[in-house]
């Protein structure tokens, strides 16, 4: 039976998947019914095999406030809650899923961005983010550490001082910092949401999509090899794509002095 998605928009167009968090009373923070939404939405996507790219949005003044606290309400005494089993059972596949999908995956934030919201935000592979929004590593504040891959990512991406003062202060970062620090790859005004929903969607839509998906394989391969073996690897890679069609047609249209018409194989 299709899955009736509740908490989140989901649709498919010309191989692009368009995900919406859709909570915007709560600024879209994450609850059970999300989650499941969510995981149909990915066994949907890793079942496609025309998918060239994924965008991720959230609906009203806030991208997603990370886990629904309201389903955390704190238990009788006595009882103890495991605070690993929503880890293990969505932050973790949803993160995991994300970096696996086999194309690019989008997050156009388009407002705060907080707790495991922004974690799931640096799970993208590319993160527009409008003026308005910022990032906040909110765990601190309730007593967690950051998760869902809140201290893999942000070291990676900004050093251990600018991880250590958000995480630990639970200071906003605004998305004109997120981009000078490169958390981000780009500060939009406001409104400019939907353009580049737009224009984002036409470009995974008429992308190089085996490219795409061997450069994602690519750079995120970089952080565990040597210079050698990332060498190696890329050769390996480019082996593969100098067998696709794309290649091919981006050769010919290099030629012809045309844009190429890739076909995404
Ligand atoms: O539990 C586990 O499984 C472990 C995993 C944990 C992952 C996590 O994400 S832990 C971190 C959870 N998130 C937070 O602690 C953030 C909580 N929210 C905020 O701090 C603030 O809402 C923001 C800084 C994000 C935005 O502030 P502001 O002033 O712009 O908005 P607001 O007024 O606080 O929120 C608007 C409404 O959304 C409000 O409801 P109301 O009063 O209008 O009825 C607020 O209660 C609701 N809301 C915001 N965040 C959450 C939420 N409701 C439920 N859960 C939320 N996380």
């Amino acid at each position: 039976m299709a899955h009736e998605y509740q908490h989140i928009k989901f649709n498919y167009q010309d191989g692009v998947g368009h995900i919406t968090l859709n909570r915007p009373e709560t600024l879209n923070s994450f609850t059970q019914i999300m989650h499941d939404d969510l995981k149909a939405a990915l066994t949907f996507l890793e079942a496609q095999d025309d998918l060239r790219g994924v965008i991720l949005t959230g609906t009203g003044r806030g991208f997603c406030a990370g886990q629904d606290l309201s389903e955390r309400k704190p238990l009788p005494a006595g009882q103890k809650r495991d605070m690993g089993a929503g880890i293990e059972n969505n932050y973790r596949p949803l993160v995991l899923r994300l970096r696996a999908l086999p194309a690019p995956v989008v997050c156009v934030v388009n407002g705060v961005a907080a707790g495991a919201g922004a974690s799931v935000v640096l799970a993208c592979d590319v993160i527009f983010a409008v003026k308005s929004a910022k990032f906040i590593q909110a765990f601190t504040k309730i007593g967690l550490l950051p998760d869902a891959g809140g201290t893999y990512f942000w070291p990676r991406m900004v050093g251990t001082q600018r991880s250590m003062g958000a995480s630990l202060f639970a200071e906003p970062v605004s998305a004109e910092t997120a981009e000078q620090w490169g958390l981000i790859w780009r500060c939009i005004p406001d409104d400019e949401l939907e353009s580049t929903i737009a224009s984002v969607h036409e470009r995974l839509a008429n992308g190089a999509t085996r490219a795409f998906a061997a450069t994602k394989q690519a750079i995120y391969a970089s952080g565990d090899n040597s210079l050698e073996a990332q060498i190696n690897y890329e050769r390996d890679l480019q082996r593969g794509l100098g067998d696709t069609d794309d290649y091919l047609e981006g050769m010919v249209a290099f030629g012809e002095k045309r844009p190429p018409r890739f076909q995404g194989r």
